[in-house]
């Protein structure tokens, strides 16, 4: 077993891990990153696609703004619907804050392409990973490398940013995590069209045939979801009867609103879950992104929860790995959790109020809602400053 000794182990090289080492780095903490699979891997997940404003801001002043300012997409709010009428809410004039389309792979993409350019150590297509002496002063994590040989890497702090399925979470003995967990009863499809957006903003659709959401990547790529019954298998949804819902669902042909479809270059399905573990530290391990916390696509929040971690951890482990000053670190876990809990229920607020359950008098309540927040400022202010984002350390 080969030992190599650095300040940080990082477990996980999605964005979460790559974010946290670009800045610790930036503030001369060194770390090394873990990842179980391939650098290609990683980089072509399709997930989120919607940045909130706190998130580009960090992304710009830690230098990782350039291509987002040049290719990605301000948007000033999103349209809300149900049949026969469409609301655009405008985040802009009633909170002052925007949001970006900027799919995850482009942000993995920048990630890796500026820890690449620093000379960051990262170990792609490792095994068994197992983290060790955690509330001791010599945290390890173990692992089988790409070339099938044991390694350790010793540390004064590991970070778990290997997400839903990594080990971190897990590490944390059974006494001392609690965690919340609500799966719902439905899924999205989700799919990547070759072909123009049909719309300048954002479409959630309530629809009595199910929830349907029209994004995009680009110009020239649109991304698509539909409500589907959980367990779906993608094959039984070809991709006709896909656009004929899609088109059904967004109001093709309402008010000379046409939904043009293309080819379809990838379809997926998504389960829709809340998961929150408490505390997001145990001793020397700390946990940020996925790994601590999962949300419904609904609210767009699961990427901009992540780096909202990492910017609230980055300079926690700087004060306490370079100043000997642990205040930050020591109140990481109840600071992040702040921002975890409101996301989390903006993620859930948004999934149950646009997603027909089947139960009429749940539906008449959801369309109540959607009313109300189209027509009152404060309920569609209160939607906005959500969605938009709160400002990091909230
Ligand atoms: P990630 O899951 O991105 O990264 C964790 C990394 O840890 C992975 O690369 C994994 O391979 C690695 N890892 C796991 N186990 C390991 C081990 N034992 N050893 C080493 N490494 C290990 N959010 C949205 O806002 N909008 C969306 O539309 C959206 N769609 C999504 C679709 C899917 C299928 C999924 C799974 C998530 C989606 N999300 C979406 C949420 C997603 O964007 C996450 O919030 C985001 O990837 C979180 O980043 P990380 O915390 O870095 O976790
Ligand atoms: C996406 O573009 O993938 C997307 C946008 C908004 C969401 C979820 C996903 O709420």
């Amino acid at each position: 077993m080969t030992d190599r000794r650095t300040q940080v182990a990082i477990i996980g090289a999605g964005p979460a891990g790559l974010l946290l080492s670009h800045l610790l780095a930036a503030e001369g903490v060194e770390s090394v990153v873990v990842e179980t699979r391939s650098e290609e891997y990683v980089a072509a997940r399709i997930r989120a696609g919607i940045l909130e404003q706190s998130t580009v801001d960090l992304l710009r002043s830690a230098g990782l703004g350039e291509r987002l300012t040049r290719e990605g997409d301000q948007h000033r709010g999103i349209y809300l619907q149900w049949p026969s009428e469409r609301h655009h809410v405008d985040f802009v004039s009633l909170t002052g804050r925007s949001v970006w389309v900027y799919g995850q792979t482009e942000v993995q993409k920048d990630l890796v392409a500026a820890r690449r350019s620093a000379g960051q150590e990262i170990h792609y297509e490792i095994s068994e990973t197992a983290l060790h002496d955690l509330t001791g002063d010599l945290p390890s994590v173990s692992f089988i490398d790409s070339a099938g040989a044991p390694q350790r890497i010793v540390a004064d702090v590991v970070v778990g940013c290997d997400g839903s399925f990594g080990p971190s979470r897990n590490a944390v003995p059974a006494a001392v995590r609690s965690t919340w967990e609500k799966a719902y009863p439905y899924s999205w499809l989700g799919i990547l069209a070759d072909v123009a957006p049909s719309t300048d903003e954002l479409i959630y659709a309530w629809h009595p045939d199910g929830f349907a959401m029209h994004s995009m990547r680009s110009s020239t790529v649109s991304r698509l979801y539909l409500q589907v019954p959980n367990d779906t298998a993608v094959d039984d949804w070809s991709d006709d009867r896909i656009w004929e819902s899609l088109a059904t669902r967004l109001g093709h042909g309402q008010a000379g609103w046409q939904l043009t479809p293309g080819p379809v270059i990838e379809k997926s399905v998504l389960p829709m879950r809340s998961f929150v573990q408490t505390p997001m530290r145990h001793g020397r391990l700390f946990l940020a992104g996925d790994a601590a916390h999962i949300v419904p696509p609904t609210g767009a929040k699961g990427l901009n929860l992540a780096v909202a971690d990492v910017a609230l951890l980055a300079p926690a482990l700087v004060g306490l790995l370079r100043k000997h000053d642990a205040r930050l670190a020591d109140e990481y876990s109840d600071t992040a959790l702040r921002r975890v809990w409101r996301c989390t229920h903006f993620s859930w607020w948004m999934t149950t109020m646009l997603h027909p359950s089947g139960d009429p008098f749940e539906e008449q309540l959801q369309l109540s809602q959607l009313r109300w927040l189209t027509s009152s400022e404060a309920g569609a202010t209160g939607m906005a400053e959500n969605y938009a984002g709160l400002p990091i350390g909230f």
